[in-house]
């Protein structure tokens, strides 16, 4: 079959090997808490000064010179810029990899760590500082209102309209570094097979989880899976 439209979807596998921790597995707690439980707007509400502390190391690591895009996120690039028919990125990280990589179209369906959103007015602001110390918003000059620019537990994730689309014309879904534990990009797969014509692809480092459900499962790091697929998806041997 020839392959017109590739979605990808990336986890947080794809930004380990530039040296971001991923949520779930060895070292994926932080201070001692789950994602689960500072990633709520009901943890902010109760604690903004934890869920604060949470994001703004997040924002200084990810500014870290040693933080650079790794050869997976470079080979996407290279497909978007070769490839002939279409390619969408899917991004559930917060971080600019993708971008920093060469990029150009991408969709972060949680958020943005390097961008700050009012809760009094709703204007979204670059933003590289902390937020810890309760800075006035840009736009309005309200204090203590601004917050991370990401999508907590229980709050909709973004562009879901723009996603439904692409996976339901997509011929190749390709899933990467994601442990398909969070809904609804957890579901995509299931999605892109409803409409029956798509193949789908998870590279991870881990074994398939049993309720996994790709055509076809490539086991390993990210940075030495993702450049071979993308020279076969660029001279059609894949
Ligand atoms: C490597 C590697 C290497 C390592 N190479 N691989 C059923 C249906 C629908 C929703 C729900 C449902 N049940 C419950 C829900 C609600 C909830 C949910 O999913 N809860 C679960 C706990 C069950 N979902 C929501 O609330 C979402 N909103 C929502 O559903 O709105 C309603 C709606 C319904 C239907 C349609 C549309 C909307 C919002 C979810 C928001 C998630 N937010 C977070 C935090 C914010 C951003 C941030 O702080 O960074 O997003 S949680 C956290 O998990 C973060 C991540 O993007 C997300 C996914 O994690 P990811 O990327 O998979 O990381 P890990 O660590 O889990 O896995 C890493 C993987 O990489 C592992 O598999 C490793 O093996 C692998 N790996 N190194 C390759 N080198």
């Amino acid at each position: 079959m020839t392959i017109e439209r590739i979605v990808v979807l990336t986890g947080a596998g794809i930004s380990a090997e530039s040296g971001l921790p991923t949520f779930r597995g060895a070292g994926g707690l932080w201070e001692g808490h789950r994602v689960e439980e500072v990633a709520t707007p009901e943890a902010f509400a109760r604690d903004p000064a934890t869920v604060h502390r949470f994001y703004d190391l997040r924002r200084r690591q990810l500014q870290e010179a040693a933080v650079e895009p790794n050869p997976a996120h470079r080979a996407l690039a290279e497909l978007e810029a070769g490839f002939p028919g279409e390619v969408l990125v899917i991004t559930q990280n917060i971080d600019d990899l993708h971008e920093r990589a060469g990029l150009g179209h991408l969709i972060h369906m949680h958020g943005e760590l390097l961008k700050a959103r009012c809760g009094a007015c709703g204007a979204v602001h670059p933003w590289r500082g902390d937020l810890g110390h309760l800075p006035p918003c840009p736009a309005c000059g309200r204090p203590g209102r601004l917050r991370p620019h990401v999508v907590w537990f229980g709050e909709m994730p973004l562009e879901m309209e723009r996603i439904g689309a692409a996976l339901g014309a997509s011929d190749l879904f390709v899933s990467i570094g994601t442990s398909g534990n969070v809904y609804p990009a957890a579901g995509f797969v299931e999605e892109v097979r409803a409409h029956g014509r798509a193949r789908s692809i998870e590279i991870n480092l881990e074994p398939p989880a049993h309720n996994r459900r790709f055509d076809e499962h490539r086991q390993g790091r990210a940075g030495d899976l993702v450049p071979p697929l993308v020279r076969e998806l660029l001279t059609g041997a894949a």
